[in-house]
């Protein structure tokens, strides 16, 4: 699993290694030229003004309290510094059981692959799964579910093309409460955060899911990585509208603006649930922020051992091996 995170992480990595190359070129020495050089490393590799302020701020006090004697040194500990820069959360939205997850997020961000994904690896680990879909707008997107929903094996409840998603979700919930699926995962339509009338049109949706709905509600935004530090604005608006649980990032395979999904997650303290990571029905990963940091820092930009240990520790499993470690769904 760390492999395929790593391998999708390149292009992040190659960019942050690149700039870091430049910035040692002039030698390791701890100076003030190489904190500004690093925060600006980091805030090239998208990972916010923010977050690069704090890990430097942090890593400035660690280099003195540790003694760290040079930039390698200090490269070393960085993969730490930026683990821990995520926001955490007790439970992953996705572990949790019974619950109804709300995706949102702009056109094209990848909500209906994900709950594709997702719907697959819940069904294979035994969870209840119903599937709905609110996005009413486009036909195609009610077939594309559709299928995904014939791959998983899962129902799915939908409604013709511009019916209210509102009430898509009403009878969601009903059809939930009759067959005792206990694991709903509802598909909204893409729209963009600037557009006011279609937040609104969101908001009411999530208002009736939350007073509708007897079993706990969750709103996760799906970001594409590819959007980079518009993600932040994405992010931003969402959850002012949604108040949002948790983020699912996508497409981190093939970008170079990777480090997006540790801004939006230190700014709006939002843990990160799942990654995407390719098109296939096995591309989406359970988050590690182990994982994370350790591929977005090259082996070579760190001392041979701490890198050793990064991929030994590092053990985000399949969507599915993690699903079957959670408690059995009780019916
Ligand atoms: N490379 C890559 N492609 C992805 C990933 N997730 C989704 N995609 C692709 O992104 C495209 C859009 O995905 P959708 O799931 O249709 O996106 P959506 O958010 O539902 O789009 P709308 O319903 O139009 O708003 C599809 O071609 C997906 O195959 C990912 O993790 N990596
Ligand atoms: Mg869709």
């Amino acid at each position: 699993m760390f492999e395929s995170m790593k391998r999708g992480m390149s292009s992040t990595r190659e960019k942050f290694t690149e700039q870091m190359n430049i910035l040692l070129d002039r030698g390791p020495r701890l100076d003030d030229d190489f904190w500004e050089g690093l925060e600006e490393a980091l805030i090239l590799s998208d990972v916010g003004a923010q977050a690069a302020f704090d890990i430097v701020e942090r890593m400035r006090d660690k280099a003195t309290r540790k003694a760290l004697p040079d930039a390698y040194a200090v490269l070393d500990a960085l993969t730490d510094e930026i683990a821990e820069t995520f926001a955490t959360s007790e439970v992953n939205v996705f572990d949790e059981n019974p619950v109804l997850v709300l995706f949102v997020g702009i056109n094209g961000a990848g909500k209906t692959t994900t709950v594709g994904k997702i719907a697959s690896a819940a069904k294979r680990a035994g969870r209840n799964v119903l599937l709905g879909c609110a996005d009413t707008f486009r036909a195609a997107a009610i077939e594309q579910l559709e299928e995904w929903s014939r791959r998983a094996g899962v129902e799915i409840v939908q409604r013709e093309r511009g019916a209210d998603p509102a009430s898509v979700c009403y009878d969601t919930i009903e059809r939930a409460e009759q067959t005792g699926a206990n694991y709903i995962l509802i598909d909204t339509a893409g729209r963009l955060h600037t557009s006011d009338d279609l937040m609104r049109e969101l908001e009411k949706v999530v208002n009736v899911v939350r007073k509708r709905s007897s079993i706990p509600v969750r709103t996760v935004l799906v970001i594409d990585a590819t959007t980079g530090q518009n993600g932040l604005n994405q992010a931003r608006q969402f959850n002012e509208a949604l108040d949002l649980d948790a983020l699912v990032v996508t497409k981190l395979d093939g970008t170079a603006k990777g480090g997006i999904a540790l801004a939006v997650s230190h700014e709006l303290q939002l843990p990160i649930a799942m990654i995407g990571v390719g098109e296939g029905l096995d591309d989406l990963q359970v988050f590690n922020a182990r994982d994370f940091a350790a591929s977005f820092i090259s082996e070579e930009l760190r001392g041979g051992g701490a890198a050793a240990n990064a991929t030994e520790e590092a053990s985000a499993g399949s969507m599915a091996e993690e699903f079957s470690e959670a408690p059995e769904a009780g019916e």
